[in-house]
């Protein structure tokens, strides 16, 4: 069938909104009419050749939508169901799998960096040439497929829009407080950054009932928000050196510090404001080939670094778990989006998101 889509040719280029050429699902895949997908910083990093990716591409990677038909042997998902897509397809029966680390499946990952399905193929493809799709979705397109093991069921009464943020933001955010780090109740956290990712750590901890959390960012705004999900204290990095700041407001540091940018140093501040003992969670991947370094002595004192990738998900738990969160008013995700923009706007978003005016921005494509 004929799709409408927002394609990645090069990176400093805008991406090309165009017809593509979109195959059927195969055996064990499913198409998805995308209802919304959500503008994460992670593509832009694409698009400002910070990171590398298979070219052309079709970019967005947390999308939500409804089933439209689905390919032989497919059997947790049927037409009509409302579904919430995944990055990370995880196959099930890998060693990281079978252990109960589904985010880390070697099967999922591959599909994922290279952009295709499990078996290797994307099904885009555009005068008979094929076009990739980001994280095995490409979720800026009208319509998409995906391997069956990138969908989870939702109930129908969840909002689409809102659900598409569970997809990344929601998920890696909140996941790497209660998945990755598993903060404590009464416990400190920082948390550097208040983007679409940091602003759900914030909320992540409020969910777990930590004790001071302490929102990190450059920008007043985003500060602004990070109070209404959740913070208790707030410090401007662009006014004051953070590690001081979050080291005063609580004495000796945090319990827990989230890094949810991707830049050396800070990840070096994260790991600066974390007590003696306390955990850094490295949500922000820096750009391909940065290097960071730490204080070695801080080893004496037990300090423990960890990344935390799609904040530790086992989609087919979380998200549900998420959605029942949202919908019994516990959840914030109305506040997350800033703004909706259709297909045609999609560079739009992304100037807007490099300039730091939005919490997330959302594409509709129909
Ligand atoms: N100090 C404090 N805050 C800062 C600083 C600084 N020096 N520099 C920038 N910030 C703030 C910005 O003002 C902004 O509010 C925030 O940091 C970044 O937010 P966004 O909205 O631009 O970015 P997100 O939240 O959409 O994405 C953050 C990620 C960490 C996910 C992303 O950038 C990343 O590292 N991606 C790579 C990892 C990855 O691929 N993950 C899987 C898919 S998301
Ligand atoms: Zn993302």
């Amino acid at each position: 069938m004929q799709v409408k889509a927002a394609v990645f040719y090069r990176p400093h280029e805008p991406l090309a909104v165009q017809e593509l050429e979109l195959e059927g699902p195969r055996a064990g895949e499913v198409l998805v009419r995308i209802a919304a997908c959500g503008v994460c910083h992670s593509d832009l990093h694409f698009i400002d050749g910070l990171v590398p990716i298979a070219s052309p591409s079709v970019l967005g990677h947390e999308a939500a939508g409804v089933v439209e038909a689905v390919g032989a042997g497919v059997a947790s998902v049927q037409p009509g169901d409302h579904v919430v897509l995944s990055f990370i397809p995880s196959c099930g029966r890998c060693q990281y799998c079978v252990v109960g680390r589904p985010n880390l499946c070697t099967i999922g990952n591959r599909a994922m960096s290279r952009g295709t399905m499990l078996d290797g193929t994307p099904r885009f493809a555009r005068e008979g040439r094929p076009v990739y799709q980001m994280g095995s979705i490409g979720g800026f397109a009208s319509y998409t497929v995906v391997p069956e093991a990138g969908c989870v069921k939702i109930r129908e009464d969840m909002p689409l829009d809102r659900a598409a943020l569970l997809g990344c933001g929601v998920m890696t955010g909140v996941g790497a407080v209660i998945n990755t780090a598993r903060v404590q109740a009464g416990s400190d956290v920082a948390v550097v950054g208040c983007g679409g990712v940091g602003l759900n750590v914030v909320q992540g901890a409020a969910l777990a009932g930590a004790g001071r959390i302490i929102a990190i960012d450059v920008l007043a705004h985003k500060l602004e928000l990070a109070r209404q999900f959740g913070a208790t204290h707030t410090v401007d990095a662009s006014r004051e050196d953070p590690v001081e700041a979050v080291r005063r407001i609580s004495p000796g540091g945090v319990d827990y510090a989230f890094e949810v940018i991707g830049r050396p140093e800070t990840v070096r501040q994260a790991f600066d404001m974390a007590r003696r003992g306390g955990l850094t969670v490295v949500v922000g991947v820096p750009p391909a080939g940065a290097e960071v370094s730490l204080p070695a002595g801080a080893f004496l004192t037990e300090k423990t670094i960890t990344g935390s990738a799609y904040g530790g998900a086992r989609m087919p738990v979380d998200v549900p778990r998420l959605v029942e969160l949202y919908m019994s008013g516990r959840l914030k995700l109305d506040e997350l989006i800033s703004r909706v923009y259709p297909l045609e706007g999609i560079n739009d978003a992304f100037d807007a998101l490099r300039r730091g005016e939005v919490a997330r921005s959302i594409v509709t494509p129909l």
